[in-house]
């Protein structure tokens, strides 16, 4: 049965004012497998207009303590809800099952996290010069957030926005891809039945086609997007107009680097995960591969013969290990940046094109691809693919791999396999990126700070510090004394 969905705007569930839909695909069956509301402008001016009345009419002065039992109640719904959850979510986006629930229980843990922090939004008293003046601060929510996420990890990246936006009293318009928007619909059935108030949490979806109005509007307060660097540009020109402040998170190039002193075994082993994982839609797929000359040729033997066992298949088959890429023009455009840089000279070591076979007939699969040998002058080694493929190259030392490794636009992620403690810290504060891992890659926790530096956006997600984000600092200073006052004198 085909899905038929619905927004969720000021607590009622409703199509697109126009009537207008969207298909969505299943990308294993090539296969429309739900229609989605095209919603029109008025529809987002009326999310928008629902969440402001709902942040003024009460949400922003309830207690902390309130606004965590509801986000602890909305955990145990996802947790409970996990199987159907992951399942919606890996038939619209292609991937794997065993990643999409393990995703389910870190966004759950998400809010369980900030769930925790929402009742210690605490200001502070500041001591001054003047005895007569007594300073405080409040932290105070921002108003309404709105929440952009793309399609390759919907409930997740989700998480990340409406966790600490909801726990600081804020109230949202969220827009999912128009890619991947079931997840995180049937995500909105839990928010109600978990008792947020109508309004809180509001969902809209649709293409870029209302993105003006989701940056535009005047009661919008804070903007938090995942996604390509095109739409951020976008997005941060519209907000500049009304000074709105905006986090972006986006894309990477990101260097994982192998010294001939680390545990070989294990690295191969992050090196082949780190960028074949969800068939290298990730952004922090550790897309470039650096391995120590020393060492480089039995590194490369050893990825490509683990390359070569990755098992391609249905998605929903918790054996699969790569899943189909997530849509048409995903697989198009992969497919034309390795025919692009076969073109330029790349030397493709495994893979290299479409995937055939049995099972795979019908879906969006590709190659997990290896390109050995990688010149600095091809662009595959520059541009972020989003797709599942790996250039390996060598270096001569650690100077050499600080200099490859930050020769990039993006600063996402890092890795560093070694086995030397000061070559490990000496690396992680050189390389330029928000993230780095050493002798792992790809491993997360909700309370570790994550975003990018340079093209790779601003701003962090997760930890203690994103409330900062969706929050503003009020200062507060009262004058005590009780004499007669000079009133053109400055108290200092
Ligand atoms: O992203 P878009 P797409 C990168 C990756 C990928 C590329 C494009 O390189 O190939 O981005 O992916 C909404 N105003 N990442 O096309 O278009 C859109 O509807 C406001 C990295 O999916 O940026 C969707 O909800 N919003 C990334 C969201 O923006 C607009 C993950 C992202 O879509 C809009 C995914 C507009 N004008 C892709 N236009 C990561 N960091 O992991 C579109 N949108």
């Amino acid at each position: 049965m085909m899905r038929q969905e619905t927004m969720l705007i000021g607590g009622q569930w409703v199509s697109a004012s126009d009537g207008g839909t969207l298909d969505s695909f299943d990308p294993f069956l090539q296969k429309v497998w739900a229609t989605i509301p095209q919603a029109t402008e008025d529809d987002v001016t009326s999310a928008i207009e629902a969440s402001d009345a709902a942040f003024r009419g009460g949400w922003r002065q309830t207690p902390g303590r309130d606004r965590a039992v509801l986000l602890n109640r909305l955990a145990d719904l996802m947790d409970q809800n996990a199987d159907d959850l992951a399942r919606i979510e890996t038939t619209d986006n292609g991937k794997v099952i065993r990643e999409t629930r393990a995703q389910v229980g870190f966004a759950s843990r998400n809010y369980r996290y900030f769930a925790g922090l929402a009742d210690k939004l605490q200001g502070e008293t500041i001591p001054l010069d003047n005895g007569d003046l007594f300073d405080f601060t409040l932290v105070e929510p921002m108003g309404v957030a709105v929440l952009i996420t793309a399609w390759n990890s919907p409930l997740t990246l989700l998480a990340n926005k409406l966790a600490p936006a909801l726990a600081a009293g804020n109230t949202v318009v969220i827009k999912p891809s128009e890619h991947a928007s079931c997840s995180t619909l049937a995500f909105g059935r839990l928010v109600e039945q978990a008792g947020f108030p109508p309004g809180v949490v509001n969902i809209v979806t649709g293409d870029g086609r209302i993105g003006p109005a989701l940056s535009t509007h005047p009661k919008i307060a804070k903007i938090s997007f995942t996604g390509g660097i095109v739409t951020a540009r976008k997005i941060l020109t519209a907000a500049a107009e009304r000074l709105v402040p905006v986090t972006t998170e986006l894309g990477g190039k990101s260097p994982n680097i192998i010294f001939a002193d680390a545990d070989l075994k294990a690295a191969v082993i992050g090196a082949v995960a780190g960028i074949f994982g969800a068939s290298g839609q990730t952004c922090i797929a550790g897309s470039r591969l650096l391995v120590e000359r020393s060492v480089y040729d039995e590194v490369c033997a050893a990825v490509l013969e683990k390359v070569g066992t990755i098992r391609l298949g249905n998605p929903l088959d918790t054996a699969t290990e790569m899943g189909p890429v997530a849509n048409r023009a995903q697989f198009d455009r992969i497919l034309g940046v390795i025919a692009a840089a076969k073109a330029e000279g790349a030397e493709v070591a495994i893979g290299g094109d479409a995937a055939m076979g049995e099972g795979l007939e019908n879906g969006f699969f590709i190659q997990p691809t290896v390109i050995v040998n990688a010149g600095p002058d091809l662009s595959v080694l520059r541009e972020e693919v989003f797709g599942p493929v790996l250039c390996i190259l060598p270096f001569e030392d650690e100077a050499e791999a600080v200099r490859i490794a930050n020769a990039t636009d993006f600063g996402l992620a890092a890795g560093i396999w070694t086995n030397d403690i000061r070559r490990a810290h000496r690396m992680a504060r050189a390389v330029e990126s928000g993230v780095v891992w050493v002798n792992t890659y790809r491993a997360s926790f909700v309370g570790a700070p994550f975003g990018g530096t340079k093209q790779s956006g601003v701003g962090r997600e997760r930890a203690i510090q994103t409330l900062r984000e969706y929050t503003k600092v009020k200062n507060v200073m009262i004058d005590l004394s009780e004499e007669e006052r000079d009133p053109f004198a400055m108290k200092l």
